[in-house]
């Protein structure tokens, strides 16, 4: 009984050390509250995926055309090969994380047998009719766990009701095929292309009904169109995001009744809507296959992805499969390499590199939440930060350490007051670099708009390498190629307190001319 009694109380001991060694001396403030519009949860998880695969493929395929004029005859679409899993197989070789078909482009014909149009796979000749692309490429995604979304062009050039009121019908019920069948999707895409319909008329578009359907159907999918709501046109089709805000988009409609194409790439400064760019752009210089035309080097496609991912925007790839139905080898090995290049570069973060080495290292902030919370302001035993995370996680909740890393929620603030800050890092050995990634907290808003970096040169002056304004999601910030052993990114402005959760540091040798 005794020995019992004195266990007990050893126990007891060791949980009261145990929870002091980690216990703050101040209670942690309370965190930063949100500031201006946010996200939805939707949307940050959409924006987490970074890069997905757009798929366009059709009559067009078939004919080299572009924009179809929706009186092709539905035998032209016939792939002798068609196989969704390699579609699905490089997608996953490259990284992207969902896929995007072109269900119905402008020239009406359906990928699917939409009971809406007389102008589907149903008509064609393709597996006598039996076929449907919409159906293996949903499958094929459940089966390879990428997500799966849906292009559906509002235009139609085949629809005979097109320019009617009749047609909103038309198109609401067709929207309800594909989403009714071949859910769940994450994002539904709206082309705001609005040209002449077989009739010669213009369609006004029932925009309110479209997005509310989808909603009901669909809740988790994110709607693109040139004005969102759940993602906007990034006003170009280059592969090149602004430095970009939020939008507004009061009294606003895709086509010809949205935002510049200025406005739509970088955003309203004040904008009210959380309604980020996502930046579409092909990998050949058309979005359709033709026999004629080849895939961007891997130098480009590195240029688009630091002008879309690097900008706080989501990069939408298309790689368009050929008439036989399979993406082409070429365009398929081009991304294994565009692939292997964004390994080379981003699967070695200094930062963590040099704080999972156990290598002293420290990391401290001009400012910390809480600012009598001093312990956490300057760390140097990153070591054991890293070893024991998850309690100086819940201890320290705001501490610039957890900007080491890609720990999605944890982050480090400043006080409220304070929105000019800088954080340092101190590195044991000299570190070579040309790339800085910083990412704001968005589930708490967009709050940065004006940084610098600097660096502290072999005579210990220290020098700026880069200015800059927004972060958002996610910044990749283009250096010249620097090595040092203090880097210190200085936040000159911001909207409200700071809040990061990342800070790396990367080198890239394969596009080191900017
Ligand atoms: C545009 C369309 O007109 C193009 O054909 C393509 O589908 C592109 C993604 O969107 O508005």
């Amino acid at each position: 009984m005794k020995r019992c009694y004195f266990l007990v109380c050893l126990l007891l001991l060791g949980l009261s050390v145990g929870a002091q060694k980690y216990a703050p001396k101040v209670k942690p403030a309370d965190p930063p509250k949100p500031y201006g519009p946010v996200p939805t949860a939707a949307q940050v998880a959409w924006q987490r995926m970074e890069m997905n695969m757009f798929c366009h493929f059709g009559p067009n395929t078939f004919t080299g055309l572009e924009w179809g004029e929706g009186t092709e005859a539905e035998d032209i679409f016939n792939p002798t090969a068609l196989d969704c899993n390699q579609w699905v197989t490089v997608a996953k070789n490259a990284g992207f994380q969902g896929v995007i078909l072109t269900a119905k482009h402008h020239d009406g014909f359906c990928l699917w047998p939409n009971p809406m149009s007389a102008h589907t796979v149903r008509e064609s000749a393709w597996c006598n009719g039996k076929g449907d692309v919409l159906k293996e490429l949903s499958e094929a995604c459940k089966k390879g766990g990428v997500k799966f979304g849906i292009y559906i062009s509002p235009w139609d050039r085949n629809a005979p009701t097109y320019g009617t009121p009749e047609y909103n019908k038309v198109f609401l019920k067709t929207l309800q095929s594909a989403h009714r069948h071949y859910g769940p999707i994450f994002e539904q895409w709206f082309d705001g292309a609005n040209g002449e319909g077989p009739n010669g008329k213009k369609q006004v578009y029932d925009w309110k009904r479209f997005n509310a359907q989808t909603k009901r159907l669909q809740p988790n999918a994110v709607i693109f169109s040139d004005v969102g709501p759940g993602c906007r046109w990034v006003g170009n089709e280059e592969g090149t995001c602004g430095r970009t805000w939020r939008l507004d988009v009061e009294g606003r409609e895709p086509g010809a009744n949205a935002p510049s194409q200025d406005t739509l790439n970088a955003g309203n400064y004040n904008g009210a809507c959380w309604i980020p760019a996502e930046t579409d752009v092909s990998i050949r210089p058309g979005w359709f296959w033709r026999d004629s035309e080849h895939p961007k080097s891997v130098q480009e496609l590195l240029k688009i992805y630091y002008n879309s991912v690097g900008r706080n925007s989501l990069l939408l790839l298309n790689v368009p499969p050929d008439s036989r139905g399979l993406i082409p080898a070429e365009d398929s090995l081009r991304l294994v390499e565009f692939r292997a290049a964004l390994d080379s570069i981003f699967a070695h973060d200094l930062v963590t590199e040099a704080a999972d080495a156990k290598r002293f290292f420290g990391i401290c902030a001009s400012n910390v939440r809480n600012s009598d919370h001093e312990s956490c302001r300057c760390w140097d035993n990153i070591p054991a930060y890293m070893r024991d995370r998850e309690n100086h996680c819940r201890s320290f909740r705001y501490c610039p350490a957890h900007l080491i890393g890609d720990n999605y929620d944890t982050y480090w603030a400043t006080d409220d007051t304070v929105t000019t800050a800088w954080v340092e890092l101190q590195f044991y050995e000299p570190q070579t670099f040309n790339r800085v990634m910083l990412q704001e907290y968005i589930p708490l808003g967009q709050r940065v708009e004006k940084f610098h970096i600097e660096i502290e040169d072999e005579n210990g002056n220290w020098r700026t390498i880069a200015e800059e304004t927004t972060i958002g999601y996610k910044r990749i910030v283009l250096t010249e190629t620097v090595t040092t052993k203090k880097v210190r990114v200085v936040i000159d402005q911001s909207r409200a307190c700071i809040v990061l959760n990342r800070i790396g540091l990367f080198m890239d040798n394969i596009l080191e001319d900017l």
